[in-house]
């Protein structure tokens, strides 16, 4: 016999474990939506006025991200790094085309290799590709979100990828991480660190994979190829268990964490930003590291041209 949903006569089309319910398709995207809504009121991450990129890699969690905010009303536009690692590069863009035709949603593509003459992982150096792919990454729509106006970066971060991020660097004691985590990273420098959000913090990947599904969005399920043996995955497995064991305890962790995290920001390093002598950005140092890595004399140019 299958279950109902909880709120009407159909057949549940998940079972939700924390809090534990099912749920039908309609009421299951209803709860979603609602989360996603109490997350942005909860942490105070955008105003109903503000203007919101929404950095999309062609995977589940921007889409998702995108798709929300749009039904929840918010003025979006969609960014997609091209990261130029081969044939997943061009798959990812393609998704994330698709995506924003079928939300009706401007999106803007910035292709590294392009930029930068290089892809990823195609930079001689000792840094690991993850690294610098990471700084890339977030130095590229920082500063788009910068020079097109936009009032707020919003990431597809889920609760699993919180979790597992606050896992690893308690294992590891990166304190200087750990105070700087959390769901909205406000603005800073005059506007040119732009405030960073994210709404699905609260939100589980199965969640958010449920979402999708029930929702008809189309998205890159391959793992970047970079990614394979990341320990990142085993946390989330190891979250994952316990969170079989005993439902709640991502959320718990994540939450417990919030509370505690002025711990961390004792230990905070502030160091005294100023301006990169060649873009101009904030930075630590003369030149800032994402200049210094890609050996710029010139500033990024990521105006949108035809508007
Ligand atoms: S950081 Fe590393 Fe990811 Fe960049 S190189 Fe691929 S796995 S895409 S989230
Ligand atoms: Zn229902
Ligand atoms: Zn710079």
């Amino acid at each position: 016999m299958p279950m109902r949903c909880k709120f009407c006569e159909r057949s549940a089309f998940i079972k939700l474990h924390y809090p534990k319910m099912y749920l039908c398709e309609e009421h299951f995207t209803e709860y979603f939506e609602r989360k996603v809504k109490r997350t942005i009121e909860r942490y105070k991450m955008l105003r109903p006025d503000e203007r919101v990129l929404v950095v999309v890699s062609g995977g589940k969690d921007s889409a998702v991200t995108a798709h929300v905010l749009k039904k929840l009303g918010y003025d979006i536009e969609c960014l997609h790094i091209n990261l130029g690692i081969g044939e997943y590069s061009e798959k990812s863009e393609e998704y994330a085309k698709r995506q924003c035709e079928a939300l009706g949603v401007p999106l803007h593509v910035v292709r590294v290799k392009e930029l930068l003459g290089k892809g990823i992982g195609e930079v001689r150096t000792r840094r690991p590709t993850c690294s610098y792919c990471g700084l890339t990454k977030r130095y590229i729509f920082n500063k788009f979100a910068y020079d097109n106006g936009f009032d707020a970066v919003a990431t597809g971060h889920n609760l699993d990828d919180e979790a597992s991020f606050i896992f690893s660097n308690l294992m590891h004691w990166n304190t200087q991480y750990l105070a700087k985590q959390g769901p909205v990273t406000p603005g800073e420098f005059n506007g040119k660190l732009v405030k960073k959000v994210k709404p699905l913090y609260e939100l589980t990947e199965r969640e958010v994979v449920a979402y999708a599904l029930a929702n008809g969005i189309e998205y890159h399920i391959e793992e970047c190829p970079h990614a394979v043996g990341a320990t990142t995955i085993e946390y989330k497995e190891i979250l994952n268990e316990m969170e079989e064991k005993r439902p709640g305890t991502k959320m718990n962790f994540v939450k417990g964490y919030l509370r505690k995290k002025h711990l961390f920001e004792a230990e905070l390093e502030r160091a005294e930003l100023r301006e990169c002598r060649v873009c101009g950005m904030p930075s630590s140092g003369e030149v800032c590291s994402f200049c210094r890595f890609w050996r710029l004399e010139e500033p990024l140019e990521l105006m949108i041209k035809q508007r």
